[in-house]
């Protein structure tokens, strides 16, 4: 087992990671910005070491300094957390060179689930159902053109270095077509410097359900089950919750099979994410594969009483999976809590929190590095807390989340604690029906 592991992240994801380091007995190491030289993760981390000013692209992105710090210090591996570096081929190829294990993906399985258009033949060519579409990147606006007309529109145009959205365009005819593919390339190059695209028929009205996967260094794996990750805004989520609302029991079993054979066929170690899009007739398709631990994990530990960190941990180390996979016994839900205006766009408030009230009590779990007297730098984003309820049920959840949201008490910023206490009281959201246009038409004016 490790020694030590410093934590290449900031926020409550470093402080979670070192959570489960201390339960462990793993030492740790935290690196800050000197914009984070009051955060929590600072002073609960065994040593910490400042990597750089403010600004990320000089201090929890820049490797040469992160490699000092863990050679400094003697860390044994690094823990990426999610963002920043955790999918960055570079990084953990250089921590490989440096003998700190890396925890998360090969340079090699980040590079090819990276690029999304690979990511997918290799999906398909495992057996895991995809959508309709051309056989890698297109070359030419005729070949485009061809693709569409035989598969039917509306079809959608992907950059292959996207995901988020970024590089995206839906073509509803032939006369769109040219200016639809223009615009992607342009948008494409500018933001990935890769201006690659993919063409697929456009699903309408999806549900984002994903599947949890480990892999261990034996090439086995297994699954968690999924999370319903639909409600989002311009591609950013802002609630998850599992089991999903639409997954039956054949589904879950269905999709979880899909996943473990992607996973496998690939040998892929670690904690990952098989991304899918379910229509309305509940068939699935693969659309992503994310090699890191994501945001909403939580709601996965909270129905399984697995430690997901502790798991990444472990598989890291060699140790190797039972090879059974795991099934919500419980319902669980997160809110994610951002220093935003829900009124206004969600522009960010970033700022000094004056006094601060966290809930709790039974089914409550807050994962969060904020306390009162904390100030929010505006330099990176803006969630400050997750909070994460479960229940026996998916309506008792609602209820106590709703509970949950009135206890807690934010002073000094805007946040998005009112959006979700709307939420919880729409009659589509309590039916469990939505899909990821639902917040597309939500009056966010009176909150
Ligand atoms: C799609 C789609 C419909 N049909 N692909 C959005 C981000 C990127 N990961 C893929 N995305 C989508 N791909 C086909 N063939 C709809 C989306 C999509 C979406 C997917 C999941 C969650 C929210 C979304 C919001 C808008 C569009």
């Amino acid at each position: 087992m490790f020694n030590k592991i410093l934590i290449a992240n900031r926020g409550e994801i470093a402080l979670r990671i070192i959570r489960t380091c201390r339960e462990m007995g793993i030492k740790t190491v935290a690196v800050y910005s000197k914009a984070d030289e009051t955060s929590l993760h600072v002073r609960f981390a065994d040593e910490a070491v400042c990597i750089g000013p403010a600004p990320s692209v000089n201090s929890y992105l820049n490797i040469p300094n992160l490699i000092a710090a863990a050679e400094i210090t003697n860390a044994d591996a690094i823990h990426p957390g999610y963002g920043f570096l955790a999918e960055n081929a570079e990084f953990s190829r250089v921590c490989q060179e440096y003998n700190v294990k890396f925890i998360g993906a090969s340079p090699d399985m980040i590079n090819q689930m990276g690029d999304k258009a690979t990511a997918k033949a290799t999906m398909a060519k495992a057996g895991v159902p995809t959508i309709p579409g051309s056989e890698g990147l297109i070359d030419s606006i005729e070949e485009g053109l061809k693709i569409a007309n035989d598969i039917g529109y509306p079809v959608i145009l992907k950059a292959t270095a996207g995901g988020g959205g970024k590089g995206m365009r839906i073509v509803y005819n032939d006369s769109d077509f040219k200016k639809a593919w223009d615009d992607a390339k342009m948008e494409a190059g500018a933001a990935f410097g890769n201006d690659g695209l993919y063409l697929e028929k456009f699903v309408e009205e999806p549900r984002h359900v994903e599947i949890q996967i480990i892999g261990d260094s034996k090439g086995k794996a297994c699954h968690l089950s999924e999370r319903d990750c639909s409600i989002q805004r311009r591609h950013q989520k802002l609630v998850e919750e599992t089991p999903s609302p639409i997954v039956s029991d054949e589904l879950r079993e269905k999709m979880g099979q899909a996943a473990i054979r992607g996973a496998e066929a690939i040998g892929y170690e670690g904690a990952g994410t098989v991304e899918f899009l379910v229509d309305k007739h509940g068939e699935f398709y693969f659309m992503e594969m994310n090699t890191r631990i994501q945001v909403e994990h939580p709601i996965t530990e909270e129905v399984t009483s697995f430690d997901l960190i502790k798991e990444q941990i472990k598989v890291a180390a060699g140790i190797e999976i039972t090879g059974q996979n795991y099934y919500p016994q419980l319902y669980s839900m997160e809110c994610r809590i951002n220093a935003e205006d829900p009124s206004s766009g969600f522009r960010p408030s970033p700022g000094k929190i004056y006094s601060l009230h966290l809930p709790g009590g039974h089914g409550v779990r807050v994962d969060s590095h904020v306390y009162a007297g904390y100030v929010i730098p505006p330099n990176y984003d803006s969630m400050i807390a997750k909070l994460i309820v479960s229940a026996q049920s998916r309506e008792e959840c609602i209820v106590r989340m709703k509970r949950a949201l009135n206890e807690f008490i934010i002073e000094g910023v805007k946040t998005t604690i009112p959006f979700h206490l709307k939420l919880m009281d729409d009659p589509k959201f309590k039916k469990g029906d939505f899909t990821t246009k639902f917040l597309d038409d939500f009056d966010f004016s009176d909150l």
